[in-house]
């Protein structure tokens, strides 16, 4: 069986964009993997986070786990924070890295671009998420494409590991979808949907009430002209908003457009709001259903007890071929 591991910041609202690039894949990659899924509370900190809200938006992410049909029976459902392994193993791999290639990774320079002090805990990120990967040998890494660069130097630090000290770790693959890899802002398809931007209105957030989705996709911008056509080069909004449409109908983006050819944006927008909502309201009646079952600390540490047998293994092993004496 191949091993999958992937994971999801607890720092704010989880998107759409979350759900499609990543999320989706976790609940369909369960039933034919053994499979790891995490909160990565770890990862949050590299921005300030408001100690109370990081509590309950790490409760919130693992209740959406499971909303979405991540089965805590078949995958491992943790926070990041409950296995020690990570934040020991990221620092070895934080020594393996090179400034020149942490300094070229665009989430580092798009996170830090015009601001005077930026952590350094956002700079030695990559490293700590090549520990993640690492510490569980996983095959599959189901991301998102803006993670791509994250995942390459997460394979080239598993190698340089295996080139210096022995054959330990294994090298991942990502598992990026084909449609809907990035999900764009609904204000501007040139920047990806992401839960920190400052305006709501330029994502969908998995809890947003249906009259909310409906009047963000309403207004979302489009582009001149009126015609429903797939063509993210000269045509990025209505492009974004069809592989939405794709990604919560099941249907090719072929089929929506001609079903469309000649009824303009409106028409389209306001059946697009049926589609999320048909996807996202479901999803919430689950996610108060979970909240309010207290079952969310039994799941976390039953899923962390897993990781950790996984994660303290590989450790150990890191540790003997690098050359750290045996515990006495
Ligand atoms: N817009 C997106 N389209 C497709 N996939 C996306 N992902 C994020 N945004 C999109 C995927 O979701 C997973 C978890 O992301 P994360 O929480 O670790 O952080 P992120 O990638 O930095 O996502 P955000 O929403 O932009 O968070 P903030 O604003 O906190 O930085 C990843 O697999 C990612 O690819």
């Amino acid at each position: 069986k191949k091993r999958v591991l992937s994971g999801i910041q607890p720092s704010g609202q989880l998107t759409l964009g979350n759900y499609i690039g990543a999320m989706k894949n976790y609940v369909s990659l369960q039933h034919e993997c053994d499979s790891y899924f995490m909160i990565v509370d770890l990862h949050a900190i590299t921005v300030p986070q408001e100690p109370a809200a990081l509590r309950e938006n790490t409760e919130s992410v693992a209740a959406l786990y499971l909303a979405a049909g991540i089965d805590p029976d078949k995958a491992a459902i943790f926070a990041q924070s409950h296995v020690h392994e990570h934040a020991e193993l990221g620092w070895m791999m934080t020594t393996l890295s090179y400034m020149g290639e942490l300094e070229r990774m665009t989430q580092f320079k798009d996170k830090s671009a015009g601001k005077d002090a930026v952590g350094a805990g956002l700079f030695v990120y990559p490293p700590l998420m090549s520990a993640d990967i690492l510490l569980y040998k996983a095959d599959l890494v189901p991301v998102g494409d803006d993670q791509k660069q994250h995942l390459e130097l997460t394979r080239d630090l598993a190698g340089r590991f295996n080139h210096r000290f022995g054959e330990t770790l294994v090298v991942p693959e990502p598992f990026i979808p084909k449609v809907g890899a990035r999900i764009m802002s609904l204000d501007d398809a040139s920047k990806k949907m992401s839960k920190s931007n400052p305006n709501a209105g330029s994502y969908i957030a998995l809890l947003d009430p249906p009259e909310v989705i409906r009047k963000k996709l309403s207004r979302a911008k489009t582009d001149l002209g009126r015609e429903v056509v797939y063509d993210p080069q000269n045509k990025p909004e209505i492009s974004n908003l069809l592989s939405i449409y794709a990604n919560c109908s099941g249907e090719t983006i072929e089929v929506i457009q001609s079903r469309y050819a000649d009824r303009g944006y409106g028409d389209f927008k306001k059946d697009l709001a049926e589609q999320v909502v048909g996807v996202l309201e479901p999803l919430q009646r689950r996610y108060a259903e979970i909240r309010s079952s207290g079952e969310i600390h039994r799941i976390l540490r039953q899923g962390a007890e897993r990781a950790r047998a996984v994660a303290a293994k590989t450790l150990s092993e890191v540790k003997e071929a690098m050359g750290f004496l045996p515990p006495l």
